[in-house]
């Protein structure tokens, strides 16, 4: 208790030095309601009999309005996005009922009864594995995020879109995978020396396929069996899905059927038509697995308003890198002139999404809110600036530049390009 007190007052300190409106944690300022007629009307709902029990539970009624936002290809049924309500959630592990969903062709209805698993190419030993047998070997967990690689796409528009933090950024989810390393499947397979890419292939519509290179299914892949403890959700690859942590989302092949290892990329749609990047000079980058590091202030962020109630607010938002840790957030509210450190949260995990806050004081002066990540290889999120400077406005994937909230002398907020 003592030590927080200390590093808050320093944070006041350094609030005052600079002239920028963060405070130090002071919570009798935030106004509560008066509690003085508490006990003279007891809630209804102390006066029944509750609800009986549930087989599995659901959000509260209340809750309703807490969803993922679906935008579906008219011309192509089963092809389309939703995204997660970054907005609206706390913490760091999204829900399953609310992890964002890529689908190509739709969610196949698998049963995990007659579903194998084929590992084939240059190995020694084709092999193949029912989910029971599966479920025999050792498993692990890992928290990790994945992320669309075409997520935040909306920026590279030349006009600030003006879409909720998280249905603009919700094509990232963070959870708890467990399943069986790759890396022992592969091992019993026997890898042929000249194996240097394995094309997974999914079970769905147009049987999706990617190139993988085989250094990272040895790494740290995990054949997915459970998200968040319980069974994956059909959506999110029901029954079995590769997990590559940090890498872009195409190559977390979901309900995945086959693993063949070659000495070269397949060269399939997704790895060519998409998820490449035109560069200036007209090149096209292709194979840019990992996500760099990204934060985004999920509150306040449009579509809340501040004015009811000057004073202090909580700045809070999330960051993550595909390279490691989450190693400093800052955050500014003046356009970037000047920016304070943030309160990262506890657990900082490796390619996990990592919580950061900052109170902030809000007295109905204009502001811009932008928040800055840095992870543990060096890499700084860029500004919007910075990021079409290297790779130019024709891209259409792999945008992670600042985003920025500004807060208007009312209290509204709008999502804004400063420069
Ligand atoms: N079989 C299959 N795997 C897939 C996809 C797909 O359409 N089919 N979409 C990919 C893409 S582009 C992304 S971003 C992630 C999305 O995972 P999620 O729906 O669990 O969030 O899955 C990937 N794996
Ligand atoms: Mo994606």
């Amino acid at each position: 208790m003592a030590k927080k007190l200390v590093k808050s007052r320093r944070q006041f300190l350094q609030t005052t030095a600079l002239g920028s409106a963060f405070a130090s944690f002071s919570l009798p300022l935030i106004a509560a309601q008066k509690a003085a007629d508490f006990t003279a009307n007891l809630p209804e709902s102390m006066r029944q009999a509750g609800k009986p029990f549930s087989n599995y539970g659901q959000p509260s009624p209340y809750e309703k309005d807490i969803i993922r936002w679906i935008a579906a290809n008219q011309d192509m049924p089963g092809n389309g996005v939703s995204w997660s309500p970054l907005h609206e959630l706390q913490g760091t592990i999204t829900p399953n009922g609310l992890h964002y969903e890529r689908h190509h062709n739709g969610v196949p209805d698998i049963d995990p009864a007659t579903h194998q698993l084929l590992i084939d190419g240059l190995v020694e030993q084709p092999l193949s594995f029912s989910i029971e047998t599966l479920k025999r070997y050792p498993q692990t967990s890992r928290i990790c995020f994945i992320e669309c690689g075409g997520n935040s796409n909306s920026g590279w528009r030349n006009i600030p879109i003006q879409s909720s933090a998280g249905y603009a950024h919700g094509l990232v989810s963070n959870a708890e995978w467990t399943g069986v390393p790759l890396s022992y499947l592969l091992q019993e397979a026997g890898i042929k020396p000249e194996a240097k890419w394995v094309i997974a292939e999914a079970a769905d519509g147009a049987s999706l396929n990617i190139s993988i290179p085989i250094e990272k299914l040895l790494d740290d892949a995990i054949l997915a069996l459970y998200q968040n403890g319980e069974r994956l959700r059909p959506e999110n690859g029901y029954p079995l899905r590769l997990v590559l942590p940090g890498w872009e989302g195409i190559v977390n092949v979901k309900w995945l059927r086959q693993l063949r290892l070659t000495d070269t990329p397949v060269m399939s749609r997704d790895e060519t038509a998409q998820y490449t990047d035109l560069m200036p000079d007209g090149s096209a980058r292709q194979f840019s697995f990992i996500m760099d590091a990204k934060s985004l202030i999920t509150s306040p962020s449009l579509g809340m308003h501040l004015s009811d109630n000057p004073g202090i607010y909580q700045v809070t938002g999330l960051a993550w890198s595909g390279r490691g840790k989450i190693t400093r957030v800052e955050v500014s509210d003046d356009s970037g002139e000047s920016w304070l450190d943030a309160e990262l949260q506890e657990p900082i995990l490796d390619k996990a999404f990592t919580r950061f806050n900052l109170p902030w004081q809000w007295q109905g002066q204009y502001a811009v809110l932008q928040s800055r990540a840095t992870d543990d290889s060096g890499y700084v999120q860029p500004s919007r600036e910075a990021l079409v400077a290297n790779r130019g406005t024709d891209g259409f994937f792999h945008y992670n530049a600042i985003v920025s909230w500004e807060v208007t002398e009312e209290g509204d907020i709008n999502h804004v390009y400063p420069f």
